[in-house]
């Protein structure tokens, strides 16, 4: 198998967490793309996969995989191990519903983080005013949510997710200050950050 990333994706991290996290790393060659050829026409990911985002992964018999989180039932289903990404309801819909508030958090962090990388953009203000509640709603909800015991328990998706869309904020977002007033958040996210899969995939700063 191969696996398309960009060291800076997010969504890619995904990947590569899951990845080590399940084992299934040694059975994968890395390639990396560079973020300038990502954005362009002579990107490697446009050789394979004509929607042309990282992750991307190859499947020996030339299957294309591409979206983080189809990637993650992939892997699970290799997996004899716990499943990542739970879709049968045998925990309540817990690791479903904490995977689709992280999804969120983190999608709103990416939107308000390009926004920010383009000011001229003439909608780049009312993205941010869009997002960044969206944002700050989401972080409220989970730091609630923690008090509760919620993205506990053996390494999941929702886990992997949210500790991805936490760990873009620092390199990518730093105008976010998202620690404040939110201790059970941060020291949730201060753990989680300590894992190696974590560690080795930590995104460079811009
Ligand atoms: N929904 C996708 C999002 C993937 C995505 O947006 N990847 C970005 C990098 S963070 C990308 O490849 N962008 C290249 C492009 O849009 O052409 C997933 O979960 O995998």
């Amino acid at each position: 198998m191969r696996l398309l990333y960009s060291a800076g994706s997010p969504f890619a991290r995904i990947v590569r967490v899951a990845l080590l996290e399940t084992g299934l790393d040694a059975r994968v060659i890395k390639q990396e793309v560079t973020r300038v050829r990502l954005y362009s026409a002579e990107s490697e990911v446009l050789t394979v996969n004509p929607i042309g985002r990282v992750p991307t992964l190859e499947l020996d018999d030339g299957t294309i995989l591409t979206e983080s989180k189809l990637i993650i039932d992939y892997l699970d289903a290799c997996n004899p191990g716990p499943k990542l990404l739970s879709r049968d309801g045998s925990d309540g819909w817990r690791t479903l519903a904490e995977t689709g508030q992280a999804s969120g958090l983190l999608e709103g962090i990416v939107s308000w983080m390009r926004a920010s990388a383009s000011p001229k953009d003439k909608y780049a203000a009312a993205v941010i005013a869009r997002e960044a509640p969206r944002v700050n709603r989401a972080a409220d909800a989970l730091e609630v949510a923690m008090a509760n015991g919620a993205y506990t328990g053996p390494i999941n998706a929702a886990q992997i997710v949210l500790g991805t869309a936490l760990g873009l904020v620092e390199p990518r977002l730093p105008v976010w200050k998202w620690r404040e007033g939110r201790s059970g958040l941060s020291a949730w996210y201060d753990r989680i950050a300590t894992r190696p899969s974590f560690q080795s995939t930590v995104p460079p700063p811009l």
